[in-house]
């Protein structure tokens, strides 16, 4: 599995750091929505889903968490806490987040709007399609 971080270039001087992030410069779609989680309890865990059509864009501009990415095949963990990271979630990509630090803020970019319809919830199910999707494209 492949895994695309985008590098966010930080813009610096004396009174500290900006990042910018824009449709086409940094970001490889347009922001449809943006949404982020915070005041994450101790051991929490979430996720527990993959998406049928969502694309998005993860960065911990503060603190740090870990991702379990997995695309039926292979499971990939991932350590978030720089803000000048992205990390690039596909579609029909399972994914799970623990181990937040106490002062994590975990900002989501997304291609499209809240859609329940989307979400792929059971494990189960998320790997009968994702052989689904395989035999399509063979
Ligand atoms: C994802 C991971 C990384 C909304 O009303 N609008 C929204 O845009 C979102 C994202 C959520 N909600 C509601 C739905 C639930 O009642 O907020 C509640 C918590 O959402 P959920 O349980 O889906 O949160 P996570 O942390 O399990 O998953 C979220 C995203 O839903 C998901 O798309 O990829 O973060």
């Amino acid at each position: 599995m492949q895994i695309k971080f985008l590098q966010l270039q930080t813009h610096g001087d004396e009174r500290g750091s900006l990042i910018s992030l824009e449709h086409e410069k940094n970001i490889p779609f347009e922001i449809k929505r943006v949404y982020y989680m915070f005041n994450t309890k101790e051991g929490v865990r979430r996720g527990f889903h993959a998406h049928q059509q969502l694309k998005q864009v993860v960065i911990a501009v503060r603190g740090s968490c870990r991702f379990l990415l997995d695309d039926g095949k292979e499971k990939i963990s991932i350590f978030l806490d720089n803000p000048a990271q992205g990390l690039l979630i596909e579609s029909f990509m399972w994914r799970e987040m623990h181990d937040f630090s106490d002062d994590c803020v975990l900002m989501v970019l997304a291609d499209r709007l809240y859609d329940e319809s989307d979400y792929i919830r059971d494990y189960n199910d998320f790997l009968k399609l994702i052989k689904m999707v395989d035999k399509q494209n063979d």
